[in-house]
């Protein structure tokens, strides 16, 4: 049977890797991670930025040592994009999603459209940061009157690459100018709200043929000019729900690192006054399929917390979390507090002694905390999730770096009373490697086949839950 090589780029929020697979129903899947570096928020007068022309430095280097490939795809976080303007040259640099110039935008739209409406139009839940408001609070700016064309940053970096503009369907679908159902922008929305939908790319789908690359690309990285870039779920939680190596639907997700985004797979979007409510976005998936989720602040409280107190080794600290036997404090790991950076701990211990807890005073502690929280707005999410969907799960499949943290996943198992399955940590970058290999006829099926196939090629940890009565207190203590 046919077997191909594809190289993936992922580039997450806080690293960025490029990985080599071998891929074939014979061959199975082999992968070698040829480049990882770092990614993260860069401030630049006041303004958080990404630092997108030193990752697509980084896409080449990892391109020249992934050698001969047939194809090459890309996936990132969502929502962020670079504006180009008349010429295709891009106009400043990409503003980093936690910045602070989208406060208050929100509210200042849903003047114009509320948010309701613009739920039952787009199915998005409401995050302070969404594209839609950041384009909004960018309406007045030099930058977005030169705009002609906004690209999210994954099809900005495939632009790079080949030459070609579009808009990657599950990515676009984060932006919150996009219709629902999928089929397409909104374009009266964005009217309404000020923005040019001439901005807004055709749209491509996971699979399609983005172009082959440049010349001077092919030239710098030593790969074959024909070589194609292919659109794959561009949205870094799109590809890692494919990477989800889940046997039957009756699964829920816990898509784990900077994020920790949480749900199920559906095949129709849930537009409920109940869905808005709780918050729950409707993301495009591949094949169609709706990611029926909500964003928790994941993995960013502990990064931020080991950067306050000079980046202390993890594995150590998490042992003493795990060993910790203070009392059981938390905070609510989804709130919007904890989005931008600096001070971490002290805004935990803020948060926790706002619930009338007592405050942890170690290191240990206010991790255990975190840890704790995390866990119980996991099983918060999956909770919800399941009752506003009305999909049964028998199963929390925890992937990305979050699998990797043995503590957490025993956590979320006993909270969700669910058993979870950990791993694969690199979910993201298989997601993005078998939607290459099965546009390129290494492999068939939909996703069910994808996963199954992918069931027997990776190894996973199993954690039973055990007793789930001192969750039900801390969740008292988030009332709701
Ligand atoms: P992103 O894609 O958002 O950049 P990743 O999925 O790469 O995030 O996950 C990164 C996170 O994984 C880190 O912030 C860290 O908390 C966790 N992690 C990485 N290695 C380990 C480890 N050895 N033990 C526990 N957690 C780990
Ligand atoms: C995770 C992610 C998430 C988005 C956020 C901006 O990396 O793509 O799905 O909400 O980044």
């Amino acid at each position: 049977s046919r077997e191909v090589t594809v190289a993936a780029v992922d580039l997450g929020a806080s690293s960025g890797r490029v990985v080599r697979a071998r891929v074939g129903r014979t061959a199975g899947l082999e992968l070698t991670e040829v480049h990882r570096f770092d990614n993260g928020p860069v401030r630049v007068r006041d303004t958080l930025h990404w630092n997108v022309v030193g990752l697509h430095r980084e896409i080449l280097r990892g391109l020249r040592e992934a050698a001969t490939v047939d194809a090459v795809g890309i996936d990132t976080w969502a929502i962020d994009h670079g504006l180009l303007d008349a010429d295709g040259a891009l106009l400043g640099t990409p503003v980093h999603h936690r910045d602070d110039r989208t406060i208050g935008v929100a509210e200042l739209v849903h003047r114009t459209v509320p948010a309701a409406e613009l739920y039952a139009r787009t199915g998005v839940q409401e995050l302070p940061f969404t594209t839609i408001y950041q384009l909004v609070a960018a309406v007045g700016t030099a930058q977005l009157a030169a705009a002609r064309e906004l690209l999210l940053v994954p099809d900005l970096l495939c632009y790079w690459l080949t030459g070609e503009r579009g808009a990657e369907l599950t990515n676009a679908s984060t932006t919150g100018l996009l219709a629902a159902d999928g089929s397409g922008w909104d374009t009266d929305l964005a009217l309404r709200v000020g923005i040019d939908p001439s901005l807004l790319p055709a749209l491509r789908a996971p699979g399609d043929v983005v172009g082959p690359l440049t010349p001077s690309v092919a030239a710098e990285t030593g790969l074959d000019p024909a070589t194609p870039v292919l659109a794959v779920g561009s949205h870094d939680t799109a590809s890692a729900v494919v990477g989800v190596p889940a046997a039957c639907e009756r699964f829920a997700y816990v898509s784990c690192g900077t994020w920790s985004l949480v749900g199920v797979e559906l095949d129709a979007p849930v537009l409920t006054e109940a869905s808005r409510a709780a918050n729950f976005s409707n993301e495009r998936g591949v094949d169609g399929t709706v990611r029926y989720l909500r964003n928790v602040m994941g993995l960013w409280l502990v990064q931020e917390c080991l950067r306050a107190w000079g980046s202390p080794a993890l594995e150590p600290l998490l042992a003493e979390a795990e060993a910790y036997a203070g009392p059981s404090v938390v905070v609510d790991a989804a709130d919007a507090v904890f989005l931008a950076p600096d001070d971490m701990p002290a805004r935990i211990v803020a948060a926790v002694a706002a619930l009338g807890q007592p405050v942890p005073d170690t290191r240990a502690g206010i991790m255990r905390c975190v840890l704790d929280s995390l866990a119980l707005a996991h099983r918060r999410a999956v909770r919800e999730a399941v009752g506003l969907s009305g999909r049964e799960v028998d199963t929390v499949h925890v992937v990305g770096g979050g699998a990797r943290n043995r503590l957490l996943c025993r956590l979320t198992a006993d909270a969700c009373g669910l058993p979870v399955v950990a791993g694969p940590v690199e979910a993201t970058a298989i997601g993005n490697v078998l939607v290459q290999a099965r546009a390129l006829g290494a492999l068939g099926g939909d996703l069910p086949d994808l996963r199954a196939f992918l069931a027997e090629q990776v190894t996973t940890v199993r954690f039973e839950p055990r007793g789930a009565g001192r969750w039900d207190d801390l969740e008292a203590v988030l009332g709701r």
